[in-house]
């Protein structure tokens, strides 16, 4: 069975300092910029917490959600990457703040790779997937907004993607933020994870 999920913001962060104590295990969002990241997450926790945005860039903070659930964990929203008009500030293929939350954060535990499933990894995609191989990050793809390719696809498209190449720690989840398509399997999937440490 699925636990529901109580979601509440415990901390907005535009610099390290602003990071809260690292206590509970954490699970963060990364993916390039309007793949459905906040969306996902106000999927997963039921709520409207996150702010969802109709042009790329919306989510500018890390943004931490205390989850109260069988075990209590935080989710992390990160803003995206690959958007061109904030490619001025960013280095390598993210914000500093980024980077040093995913190469520091003590209790980091999953960082899940949100993927659109329309388009597949994309240059900026295979960077992330390159890098946290390198520092050992464990990773789990979801394809997002599945709702965008018709049932009889879906298969097919997964296994073309899996046989291009991609790094996760399961075989990738396909969901719909729009629709709810795989939500009650994630949640499984994470609470499971969570569990087993
Ligand atoms: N059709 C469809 N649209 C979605 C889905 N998830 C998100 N979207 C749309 O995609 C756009 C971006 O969603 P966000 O959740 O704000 O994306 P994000 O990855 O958080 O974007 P940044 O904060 O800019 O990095 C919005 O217009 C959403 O309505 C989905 O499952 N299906
Ligand atoms: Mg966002």
């Amino acid at each position: 069975m699925s636990y529901s999920w109580n979601a509440k913001l415990l901390a907005t962060a535009f610099k390290q300092d602003q990071f809260p104590g690292e206590s509970l295990s954490e699970i963060a969002f990364a993916g390039r910029s309007n793949v459905g990241k906040s969306m996902l997450l106000n999927a997963l926790t039921d709520s409207k917490l996150a702010h969802i945005g109709a042009t790329p860039g919306k989510t500018r903070s890390v943004n931490f959600y205390k989850i109260t659930a069988a075990k209590d964990f935080i989710l992390v929203d990160l803003p995206g990457y690959g958007f061109a008009a904030r490619s001025h500030q960013e280095r390598g293929i993210w914000a500093h703040l980024i980077e040093d939350y995913i190469l520091r954060r003590q209790t980091l535990r999953l960082l899940i790779h949100l993927v659109d499933f329309r388009h597949g990894l994309l240059p900026k995609d295979r960077e992330l997937q390159e890098w946290t191989a390198q520092i050992d990050v464990p990773v789990l793809v979801v394809f997002t907004k599945a709702d965008k390719i018709a049932k009889g696809r879906r298969k097919g498209l997964l296994h073309a993607y899996i046989k291009d190449g991609l790094k996760s720690i399961e075989v990738p989840f396909i969901v719909s933020a729009q629709d709810k398509t795989g939500i009650v399997e994630l949640r499984q999937f994470l609470t499971n994870y969570l569990d087993g440490e």
